[in-house]
């Protein structure tokens, strides 16, 4: 009766939302009744599962005007996908009536205990978009609709601080925003104090300029830089009055697909270059350093800006981060297993890498010369996140920024043991560190979803671990040229994809386009997908040069059209 009163109140408008790549996503003002819905459904999964859900509302790196919510399972990630098509199908629900017969039946069929004495707990999240706080609103009376369930607000939060706290809740530890920022700064700490002295670059400090998005990562670095040593970050475009809209012409969305500088940095920011003697060697030293986080802080590129004009950059996308994050892993396992005197047993690993059609094809190159094993999934970070898992430490990445590390649950108790046993056989030893330098990863990087702020920590720790400049870590490997474009279409469902999206199944006859069109290109590689987020079909195309990219793109979505 409860719900049947509330669910009048919120009556579905014209649009039809999805549960799409990263929940619904759409203009604000027409999601309240869908928000409201979301929040019914994120009290029944945690009734179900009789473990804290969270419920999310951010439009990620979407104009100022969109809105979305999506919903973290238990374990911090997404929620599971068994249950997407119960969230369309009440999505979908034309009147009160029909939502309240969906959910009753639906839990039936789940065996939810509805009703009874189990109880529910819903953290919910916004960004800082104005529509942020309405929504929120409908959110918890979907919530309030489902007797038993209770939500509580946890205030304006970057998308993975959310997941951090429901996975760090149901694993019963500290939760707080206060414990988020004393985690990531103390593991930083122990990472940098575990460089070796020959690379530690003097005693200035590293300099950062982070452009934030005009969104809610901006508040939130400052108020992380202020605990960290070693590190001084200037944040730009932090979303203060005056400073810009947010997720315009500013973000790691913009940066990596326009390859533009963000606004507010130009040619000052492409550094001074200085020649520098030293004992009979010069070094090249560069000052500049910048990475872009996008509207709720879930995505991280680096780049600099280029003498050349001051506007264009060179990127370092997640594919090279990951790239980073593979190369300092697997060294760390390298010197674990190395042989020495003292006889530590072999301490197999299986570590792997997930991508998605999206990686650059140099990145795929340079991870397998390494030795790595890639697979790839379909876009969407449930996806690459379960493909991570299947490892000991899994690490995944989208080119966009997006992308975390992975400690497998069994592999985690092998590696504190391996540490036991390291400090009381070999304290002190190259590998005791290395075992030392990855239990602080595990627990630096945001293990629920990928984080820019953990991230960035990481990539800062790194760097400096190697003692490498920006310049040095994106001379890794030379990107391929590549050019994305999207294609507006009635129904973007018209297209069906498999091989992990490299191939279109439907409408016939259009892959063959595709190939022939690639054929004309040394290195030419394209494909199309519909957007989970967006009305359109995208198009990604890469080749030997700028110019056959941009040609391959244009020349497959004129099939598209
Ligand atoms: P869609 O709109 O499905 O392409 C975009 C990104 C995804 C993911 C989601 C969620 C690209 C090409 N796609 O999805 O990788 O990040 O947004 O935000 O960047
Ligand atoms: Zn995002």
């Amino acid at each position: 009766k409860i719900l049947l009163q509330s669910a009048s109140r919120f009556q579905p408008g014209k649009k039809k939302f999805l549960y799409g790549t990263a929940g619904f996503r759409g203009e604000a003002s027409m999601l309240e009744s869908t928000v409201f819905k979301a929040g019914i459904m994120a009290a029944l999964r945690s009734l179900k599962t009789g473990l804290v859900v969270g419920l999310m509302i951010t439009a990620s790196h979407n104009p100022v005007s969109d809105n979305g919510v999506k919903i973290a399972d238990p374990s911090g990630g997404m929620m599971t996908q068994d249950w997407e098509p119960f969230a369309d199908a009440l999505a979908l629900a034309p009147d009160p009536d029909h939502l309240v017969e969906l959910i009753v039946q639906f839990a039936k069929k789940e065996n939810i205990p509805f009703g009874g004495t189990q109880s529910a707990e819903i953290l919910l999240g916004r960004d800082t978009r104005p529509s942020g706080e309405a929504l929120l609103e409908a959110a918890k009376k979907g919530i309030d609709a489902i007797i038993g369930s209770v939500a509580v607000d946890m205030g304006i939060l970057t998308t993975p601080q959310l997941h951090w706290m429901v996975r760090r809740r149901n694993m019963e530890m500290k939760a707080s925003e206060f414990d988020y920022f004393a985690l990531l700064s103390t593991s930083y700490r122990s990472l940098v104090d575990l460089i070796p002295a020959k690379t530690l670059t003097g005693t200035s400090d590293v300099k950062l300029t982070v452009d934030a998005a005009n969104g809610v990562g901006g508040e939130k670095i400052k108020e992380l830089s202020k605990l960290l040593t070693r590190l001084e970050i200037e944040v730009r475009n932090s979303g203060k009055e005056g400073e810009g809209a947010l997720n315009e012409k500013v973000g790691a969305d913009y940066v990596q697909k326009e390859k533009f500088a963000p606004l507010g940095f130009g040619p000052h920011d492409a550094g001074t270059r200085l020649w520098i003697r030293y004992l009979n060697a010069s070094y090249m030293m560069t000052f500049e350093k910048c990475a872009s986080l996008d509207g709720d802080a879930d995505r991280l590129v680096y780049f600099r800006v280029l003498p050349t004009d001051g506007r264009s950059v060179d990127l370092v996308d997640g594919d090279k981060i990951l790239s980073l994050f593979a190369l300092f892993i697997k060294e760390q396992l390298t010197i674990l297993n190395k042989e020495n005197e003292n006889e530590s047993s072999e301490f197999p690993v299986k570590l792997g890498i997930v991508q998605t059609a999206y990686a650059n094809g140099a990145s795929t190159e340079y991870l397998k010369q390494l030795g790595l094993d890639v697979v790839f999934t379909p876009t969407g970070v449930k996806y690459l996140h379960e493909k991570a898992l299947e490892n000991d430490i899994g690490i995944y990445f989208e080119a966009n920024g997006h992308g975390t590390i992975l400690f497998s649950e069994a592999f985690m108790p092998r590696l504190e043991s391996k540490s036991a046993e390291l400090s009381s056989v070999t304290p002190g030893s190259e590998q005791q560190k290395a075992v030392l330098r990855l239990l602080a990863v595990s627990t630096l990087i945001n293990q629920a979803v990928g984080d820019a702020l953990s991230g960035l920590l990481l990539v800062e720790a790194i760097l400096q671990y190697l003692g490498w400049s920006i310049e040095r870590w994106s001379e890794l490997y030379r990107d391929l040229p590549s050019r994305q474009l999207k294609v507006s279409v009635t129904d973007r469902n018209a297209v069906v994809t498999t091989n992990a999206e490299t191939t279109v199944v439907k409408p016939l006859g259009l892959q063959e386009l595709i190939n022939y069109e690639m054929a004309k290109y040394p290195k030419g590689r394209s494909f199309i997908r519909p957007s989970g987020t967006e009305d359109v079909i995208r198009v990604y195309a890469e080749a030997s040069t700028q110019e056959g990219a941009d040609r391959l793109a244009q020349a497959v979505a004129q099939h598209v059209d």
